[in-house]
């Protein structure tokens, strides 16, 4: 008697279990169906959540992982939203499984019908975007749907058939089938997801590039060290930093720039606006306060696009202190007005539409500061009379400011014949480049680098390289010196909050 009561315990829980695995398949399944619905974009059931988990983490920890676990960490925390919200359409696709058992008089709902109904709802909730829910309810039932497929046990049923072996090969199968559904559902919401990633009206770049682009394009080239393993003086993969994992989607068509605050007049422009005016190109380069000493977050890059200063003129700012950027991620940064003056409004990088990823359709761009309050996907110029804290700012950064001399070290090439060749990309914001050198002796004596010829702008790196004969293991240590005469600061500092600086060192075996 009480081993069969032990018997009946455990297939109920075998039952059970198999029930919430095939809530979690459905959970999976909601998420991909949303995915193919709408792909990578604000849209995407993952995307609010995800913003969710970053304004919820302590900016603590959020300083911890930007300066230790750098992109991983923004991984890290994005497979984090992406848990919670399989989790949160499990826990929707078990209610309606067992709603649909308690409801099967006098009219039998499917399980699949009442998950996928339900699934709609925190979908809906959480993005407002009908297609999306759509696309998550119709996963989530598809996967109920291919779990009872062939049997007329709901799986949700516990105990409504004769508990035993036979209701336990029938949960086995019925766990077979949600597995392949889920497959199948997650195989096919890739495809389709990633067809619709790119998001917006992003034009596809094709075709040649403007002939005045082009020779500038043909002149970074030119003035390019050749060295393996260094990056020419455009880059190939411009870094990416953003506050959300998922970039707005934004249609050049309805996008609209406006000057507020402190103005004569409040003014907007749209984008034909700001193509109509006098187009400029500009080598500018960009670095991320919040990247390491020798870290990758600093790239160049040739922008087409408009002063902004064309903009100000019509509306007369003020001399006020201020301008807050803000832009359609919710990011805004605010910074003095001084530094606008000088500020760039792009719409092409490198011949091309801007990339999403980078601020489609147009991105602010301010000579010699931290990549910070270079804001993308921005929507407006806001003048202040008073200081007001920006996003980073608000969690004790100090990126508004001038970027920090630096000389990174990033190819160290053996040479045929024992020499040894160190390279790499030195920045110094408006002030320029003026002289890097290097110690083979660990900082005891220095040689000049030789340097790339310089491109034209005002706001734009260079590249360094010397070659040398070794003598046993040593260390190489790397110094610049900005335009105006100042050598950079030997200490090494971390990136919070100022941004990293200090010579770039590192041990070399021959
Ligand atoms: N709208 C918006 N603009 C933004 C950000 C952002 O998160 N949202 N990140 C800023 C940061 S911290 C940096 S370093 C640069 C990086 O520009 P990139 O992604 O084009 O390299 O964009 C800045 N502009
Ligand atoms: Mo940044």
């Amino acid at each position: 008697m009480t081993d069969d009561l032990r018997e009946t315990d455990r297939s109920d829980f075998r039952l059970v279990a198999v029930e919430g695995v095939i809530a979690l398949l459905a959970g999976i399944a909601a998420v991909a169906g949303s995915y193919a619905a709408v792909g990578f974009t604000p849209s995407f059931v993952a995307a609010p959540v995800s913003t969710f988990v970053v304004a919820t983490t302590p900016s603590a920890v959020i300083t911890w992982s930007i300066q230790t676990l750098g992109d991983l960490g923004d991984q890290l925390g994005f497979l984090l939203a992406l848990t919670l919200t399989v989790l949160l359409f499990a826990v929707t696709a078990a209610i309606g499984t067992r709603a649909a058992d308690a409801i099967s008089a006098p009219v039998p709902v499917p399980a699949s019908l009442a998950v996928g109904l339900l699934c709609v709802v925190p979908a809906l909730a959480l993005t407002g975007a009908p297609i999306s829910a759509l696309g998550a309810g119709i996963g989530a039932g598809l996967v109920v749907a291919a779990a009872s497929f062939g049997s007329t046990a709901v799986p949700g049923s516990a105990g409504s058939t004769d508990s035993g072996t036979d209701s336990i090969s029938a949960a086995r199968r019925s766990l077979l089938q949600a597995i392949a559904g889920t497959i199948a559902i997650g195989s096919i919401g890739g495809v389709l997801g990633s067809g619709r990633g790119s998001g917006g009206d992003t034009p596809k770049p094709s075709g040649p590039v403007a002939a005045d682009v082009g020779s500038l394009l043909a002149e970074a080239e030119d003035k390019s060290l050749a060295v393996n393993g260094l990056e020419g003086l455009l880059s190939e993969e411009f870094y990416q930093v953003d506050i959300n994992s998922v970039d707005p989607v934004v249609s050049a068509s309805d996008w609209n720039l406006r000057v507020t605050g402190v103005v004569e007049e409040e003014s907007s422009f749209s984008l034909s606006d700001l193509k109509s005016m006098d187009e400029e190109h500009r080598f500018i380069t960009l670095r991320c306060v919040g990247e390491s000493l020798n870290g990758k977050k600093m790239d160049n890059a040739l922008w087409t696009g408009v002063p902004i200063s064309a903009l100000l003129d019509e509306t007369t700012v003020s001399d006020e202190c201020c301008v807050m950027f803000r832009a359609a991620d919710d990011y805004y940064e605010e910074f003095p007005l001084a530094a606008l003056k000088d500020g760039f409004l792009a719409y092409e990088m490198n011949g091309r539409p801007l990339p999403r990823s980078h601020g489609y359709p147009v991105r602010a761009l301010i000579p010699g500061h931290w990549g910070e309050i270079n804001v993308k996907w921005i929507t407006e110029i806001q003048v202040l009379e008073q200081e007001a804290e920006g996003y980073w700012e608000k969690n004790g950064w100090h990126g508004t400011g001038p970027v920090n001399t630096v000389a990174k070290l990033h190819a160290v090439n053996h040479l045929d014949g024992g020499k040894i060749q160190v390279a790499g990309h030195a920045y110094a914001g408006t002030r320029g480049i003026e002289r890097v050198e290097v110690s083979t002796d660990g900082g005891s004596s220095w040689t000049d680098a030789t340097l790339s010829e310089p491109l034209p702008g005002t706001d734009v790196w260079r590249q360094w390289e010397y070659t040398y004969e070794p003598n046993g293991p040593h260390e190489v240590v790397v110094r610049a010196t900005d335009g105006e005469g100042n050598r950079q600061p030997r200490e090494q500092e971390n990136a919070f909050p100022n941004g990293a600086s200090g010579w770039v060192s590192k041990r070399i075996e021959p």
